[in-house]
């Protein structure tokens, strides 16, 4: 995307190093696809061309973080990347104190054990699979306190993570404040389609939290996405930097746990990071039963080092700027062929929405599983399902949940893919949706108990 009265971007790298793909006949990918029970999480990534499955742990390190690998110090307590990590932490996003674990998921069971009471309500700007999983298990119930526009694909509203203060406030006297641990805000919002948050929406949770004394736990995985789209589009911020603007988002909330595998550019890692001294001392109890000691939680030191890096990086403005540049590149070829997809188009990939593609196949015939196992067999590229196979099902009545959005996530790698790659993808999308009558839906072979869509098989029906 050109931004407004400049020239168009290009990557600010060069490539040093190339990791072959290739892509194997139809025939292959007819057998590869059978036997993954048309599940993408299932296939061989040998068997894949392109693979936007995920942003996750998928980016190209830069050649100063392979450099800062070379410096791991891999003492067993008091690795001197932890001490880098720290500091890259409290430099960029300003939280006190640092519980490193092996990624995100480590940060979500800890905060969620620590926090949530058999009982508890916990609101957030939409769910997310592992963070509510995490919510439940701890024994509270997620609630979702978005605004309505996010569950609507195709409302262009700017911010479409935005808490909806009504609901907020509305479940806070409905239950009391005392069964709300904390409330959770993400930063681009993944189920929403990558969709930000705004600060003035952020600084109204803050002031209305701050009225019933209850804590704000940040999602940051994707922070810094966010912060670009608010330099886009919120007022008075045209010319603040995304460093300025990432600091600001987190000041506004007590702690923060972090997917480092997104916008801070690893391969694996995460962290929790916390304001609070005394909820600080009992994570880092913690975290030496279930991620390691407190200074690595899981991580080897190069990998510290590596994360203390990329987060520098990851604030970079002509980075930032590339890295959603090129997704919305890949939208906007889209929106441009016709293509249903969600909008505004988000920070970390394009979200097809399989309900409008695929509008003979009910909730029940998975329509977004059925595309993307389509998607695989038109051009070997992998993509994510993210409608009711991804919403799993209620844990008191055991139906399916039905989200609205029922959508496959292109998910776009950072500085992986090139413009070409967009290209064959767009062309490769196009040819499916062309062909979308005859495309038939799938049923549950297998279904495990936890974040099903990982593991399920499905059988095709006629
Ligand atoms: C993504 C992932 C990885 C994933 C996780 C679950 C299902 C499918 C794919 C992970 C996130 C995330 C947010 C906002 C916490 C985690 C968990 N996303 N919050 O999008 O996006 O972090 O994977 O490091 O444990 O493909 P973790």
């Amino acid at each position: 995307m050109a931004d407004k009265n400049e020239r168009s971007w290009a990557e600010p790298y060069k490539i040093k190093m190339v990791e072959p793909v290739r892509m194997i006949s139809r025939e292959e990918r007819e057998k590869a696809i059978k036997e993954a029970g048309y599940n993408t999480f299932l296939l061989r990534s040998r068997d894949v061309y392109i693979d936007l499955l995920t942003d996750s742990g998928t980016s190209a390190m830069s050649d100063r973080q392979w450099a800062g690998m070379m410096m791991g110090d891999e003492a067993y307590a008091g690795s001197d990347n932890f001490y880098h990590l720290e500091e890259a932490i409290q430099k960029y996003y300003g939280y006190e104190h640092v519980v490193p674990t092996h990624q995100g998921r480590g940060a979500e069971h800890m905060i969620s054990q620590l926090m949530i009471d058999e009982g508890d309500f916990v609101p957030g700007n939409m769910y997310f699979t592992t963070t509510k999983l995490h919510q439940e298990l701890a024994g509270g119930t997620f609630v979702d306190v978005i605004i309505d526009e996010a569950h609507d694909p195709e409302n262009e509203h700017p911010f479409k993570a935005n808490v909806d203060l009504n609901k907020l406030e509305d479940l806070i006297k409905d239950k009391g404040a005392d069964k709300i641990p904390y409330v959770s805000i993400a930063t681009s919002v993944n189920m929403a389609g990558g969709q930000p948050i705004s600060l003035g929406n952020l600084k109204k949770v803050r002031k209305l939290t701050n009225k019933y004394d209850i804590p704000i736990i940040h999602d940051m995985t994707r922070v810094a996405e966010n912060a670009y789209f608010i330099k886009q589009r919120e007022e008075g911020y045209e010319d603040t930097p995304i460093k300025e603007i990432v600091k600001e988002i987190c000041s506004l909330t007590d702690g923060a746990t972090m997917s480092a595998k997104k916008d801070a550019l690893v391969n694996i890692g995460g962290f929790l990071a916390l304001n609070d001294e005394e909820l600080f001392r009992k994570a880092q109890n913690m975290v030496v039963v279930y991620e390691g000691l407190h200074t690595y939680g899981g991580m080897a030191g190069r990998d510290m080092e590596a994360l203390a890096i990329g987060i520098t990086e990851s604030v970079d403005e002509d980075h930032i700027r590339a890295r959603v540049g090129q997704v919305q590149y890949l939208g906007e070829n889209l929106l441009d062929m016709g293509v249903p997809v969600v909008r505004p188009i988000g920070s970390h990939g394009v979200f097809l929405n399989a309900k409008k593609i695929l509008p003979h196949l009910s909730q029940d015939e998975l329509p977004a599983q059925t595309l993307a196992a389509e998607l695989y067999l038109d051009a070997g590229i992998r993509s994510m399902e993210r409608g009711v196979v991804s919403a799993g099902r209620n844990p008191e009545t055991g139906k399916h949940n039905y989200p609205e959005l029922e959508l496959v996530r292109l998910t776009i790698p950072r500085r992986v893919y090139t413009q070409a790659h967009m290209d064959v993808v767009a062309e490769s999308v196009d040819a499916v949706y062309q062909q979308r009558e005859d495309i038939t839906g799938l049923a549950f072979d297998y279904e495990p108990e936890y974040l099903r869509f990982f593991q399920s098989r499905f059988k095709k029906l006629k």
